[in-house]
């Protein structure tokens, strides 16, 4: 095994502070066409500083899950989050991880084919991690990975910042995931990462949206401008057909 990550195969440790994990994680580096040129840690993939003022361009994954009515989970980040902390958003966002068997590293074909299962076995240690959703269910094989997204953005709250290092940001890759579990899920989000959670109607995320209180992620803006309408409008053919998906386009 080579690089920092000496507990390769142990089982990811989700113990400790945002600053453990900021130091622990290490993220996947990509060129712009997703070509894997290495890794490193959370904390310096994330830091927008002179010697490297858009980070590390890293893969990330956006997971966007529904109810059975077809409601969206929103998650508001912990206001103790290192980066971009209070802000609302999609479910539930992170990085695949270099170093953990089963791997999340996705290969060029597991990408071509759209099963990118790295960044799926990433969402499921995620959605435990920050909301106590069971891996039972959302198995892997309801996932619909749509597209990737290619984004970098600052993060305006820097003075938010509990630990030195900042200013922060992010510059990913980002893999779009969508799941209606076919089984309702429990949640109990976890205080460390969420500070509240909201399932919502496209109306009531029209609503949200415009009230001037609530502040939200640059990711989840892009993806609200570009994509989210027509895949929600059309939410059992997004995630039953591959009908909206964009293997090719970055
Ligand atoms: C990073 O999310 C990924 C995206 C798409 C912004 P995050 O900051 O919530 O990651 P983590 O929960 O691992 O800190
Ligand atoms: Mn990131």
């Amino acid at each position: 095994l080579t690089g920092r990550n000496s507990m390769a195969t142990a089982a990811w440790d989700g113990s400790g502070t945002q600053e453990d994990l900021m130091y622990r994680d290490e993220c996947i580096l990509v060129d712009e066409r997703d070509n894997i040129v290495g890794h490193d840690s959370k904390y310096a993939s994330h830091r927008f500083i002179s010697e490297q003022p858009r980070g590390l361009l890293h893969r990330a994954f956006s997971v966007f899950l529904f109810s059975a009515d077809d409601k969206l989970l929103l998650q508001q980040r912990a206001s103790t989050k290192i980066t971009f902390p209070s802000l609302w958003t999609n479910t539930c966002c992170s990085h695949p991880l270099y170093g953990y068997e089963p791997t999340e590293v996705d290969t060029p074909e597991g990408i071509a084919d759209g099963s990118v299962l790295g960044a799926k076995r990433a969402a499921v240690r995620k959605l435990k991690h920050e909301l106590g959703i069971q891996p039972e269910s959302v198995p892997l094989d309801q996932f619909r990975y749509l597209t990737r997204l290619h984004y970098c953005a600052a993060d305006e709250f820097a003075e938010n910042q509990s630990v030195s290092g900042g200013p922060w940001g992010e510059h990913e890759m980002d893999y779009i995931l969508f799941i209606k579990p076919r089984k309702p899920v429990t949640i109990a989000p976890n205080p460390e990462e969420i500070d509240a959670t909201r399932w919502v109607t496209r109306e009531e995320l029209r609503e949200m949206m415009a009230d001037p209180a609530l502040r939200w992620s640059p990711w989840f803006r892009i993806i609200c401008d570009r994509f989210l309408d027509k895949w929600w409008l059309n939410l059992d053919e997004t995630i039953g057909t591959d009908k909206h998906v964009d293997l090719g386009t970055i």
